[in-house]
């Protein structure tokens, strides 16, 4: 990895420790919510971490671009480094003091994520990675587990909001429930891959989400030897509007099931 690089991952986990520290202290005060959509909100707390993080990457690399969740999304892609930022997961768990949450920050290169932290205040777990140096929690390294059948898989997921999204996820649910161990939901899109690239469980999926929920924690599972992927089994891309994680022995027996679930 060049000076640079190591720059890249080292900025991204500075910011993502002092924007989690910010939420952290906040958690205990009142919150001012605000609706963006039914069951999508966004708090003042939110905002703190954002502006946090966004002042962290412009001072270390202030050519860079940025895409973070609560702001008006940068032009098309222009060749520049993209960094791609959650200031906080799981906002709906934070709001009611659930204590399952984290930043997010990822930072891509023509497409391609290089570099991602994800920082989960509560137990103080600084998850991160870059491509191709492996996946660490707190320095130690991260892998998958070794489970290679449904019967015996722990899956998680998360609802999308709305009534429509929450449909096509029971219907999703409905064919894979019977198949697997046994499910739990966590809330917040990135602890829940880094979950999987930690072999404490061993598939996710979410049909609806957006590119800072997952860029980080997605680099984080392939570098701890797990996959990435759409609900078809294909890649996964800044541009895919739901994922899957699997600790990749998985990925083939669960992409049977929701093709035969369509
Ligand atoms: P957020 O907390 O940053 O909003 C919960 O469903 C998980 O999915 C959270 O990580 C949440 O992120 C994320 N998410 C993003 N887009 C979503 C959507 N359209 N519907 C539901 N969850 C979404
Ligand atoms: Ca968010």
């Amino acid at each position: 990895m060049g000076d640079e690089r190591g720059r890249w991952l080292e900025t991204a986990v500075r910011a993502a420790r002092e924007a989690g520290k910010i939420l952290e202290r906040r958690l205990g005060e009142s919150r001012e919510i605000t609706y963006k959509g039914p069951g999508n909100i966004v708090t003042d707390a939110d905002m703190a971490a954002q502006e946090s993080i966004l002042e962290t990457i412009r001072a270390a690399f202030p050519h860079h671009a940025i895409l973070s969740e609560e702001m008006v999304p940068p032009e098309a892609d222009d060749g520049r480094p993209l960094w791609v930022v959650d200031p906080l997961d799981g906002t709906t768990n934070y709001s009611r003091r659930w204590p399952s949450f984290c930043v997010s920050i990822a930072v891509s290169e023509g497409g391609r994520v290089m570099a991602g932290a994800v920082y989960e205040p509560n137990l103080d777990e600084m998850f991160h990675a870059h491509r191709g140096g492996g996946a660490f929690v707190n320095g130690a390294p991260l892998r998958v587990s070794a489970v290679d059948s449904l019967t015996g898989a722990l899956m998680s997921m998360n609802w999308p909001y709305g009534r429509e999204g929450m449909a096509q996820a029971m219907r999703l649910l409905e064919c894979l429930m019977p198949r697997v161990g046994t499910m739990r939901s966590v809330g917040s899109a990135a602890l829940s891959l880094c979950h999987v690239a930690a072999g404490r469980s061993d598939i996710y999926f979410h049909p609806s989400l957006y590119a800072w929920d997952v860029a980080a924690a997605g680099l984080i599972l392939e570098e701890a030897g797990g996959t990435l992927t759409d609900l078809q089994g294909e890649p996964w891309t800044l541009q895919s509007a739901q994922c899957l994680g699997t600790n990749s022995l998985l990925l083939e027996e669960v992409v049977e099931v929701l093709d035969d679930c369509r």
